[in-house]
């Protein structure tokens, strides 16, 4: 079974998305191994997005990210890495794709509700960066 690491992003969580962006990823049939809610500094939050530090939005992206809570999911199922991108959409909101959820949430191109593993690789290193195994059930 693979594993994805998925964010409801702060815009997410004051929208009082939890639920709606859990049950996407449930009704799709994917379980949930592991969650938490945390407010990530402003350090955390750039670490966790080192691989864009040199892209012009990356002070406003990890200021954003670190600006309220955010829940951190872990995801499994088969292909669940792409699974949960379709569930997403598109980065831009714009270009997303009716019924995933930044068509349907998104406001901004950085405010996009959620966040998601793009690769297996990277997927690895997004779950250890919020859990430890014990956390993963
Ligand atoms: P992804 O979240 O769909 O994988 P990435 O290209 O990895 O997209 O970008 C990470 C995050 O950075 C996006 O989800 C979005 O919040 C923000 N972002 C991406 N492109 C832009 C942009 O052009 N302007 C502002 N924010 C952006
Ligand atoms: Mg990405």
């Amino acid at each position: 079974m693979e594993k994805t690491l998925s964010i409801i992003k702060p815009d997410g969580v004051e929208r009082k998305l939890v639920g709606e962006v859990v049950k996407r990823f449930e009704g799709a049939g994917i379980r949930v191994a592991a969650m938490k809610m945390v407010h990530l500094t402003s350090e955390q939050a750039k670490l966790f997005y080192a691989v864009h530090r040199e892209r012009p939005f990356y002070e406003s992206l990890t200021d954003f990210m670190s600006s309220g809570p955010i829940v951190a999911m872990v995801l499994e199922g088969d292909d669940v890495i792409q699974k949960n991108r379709d569930i997403m959409g598109a980065t831009n909101y714009k270009e997303a794709a009716p019924g995933t959820i930044r068509h349907d949430f998104a406001t901004d191109i950085e405010k996009n509700v959620v966040h998601g593993s793009d690769a297996p690789e990277t997927a690895k290193m997004e779950i250890a960066f919020f859990f430890n195994s014990l956390e993963i059930c």
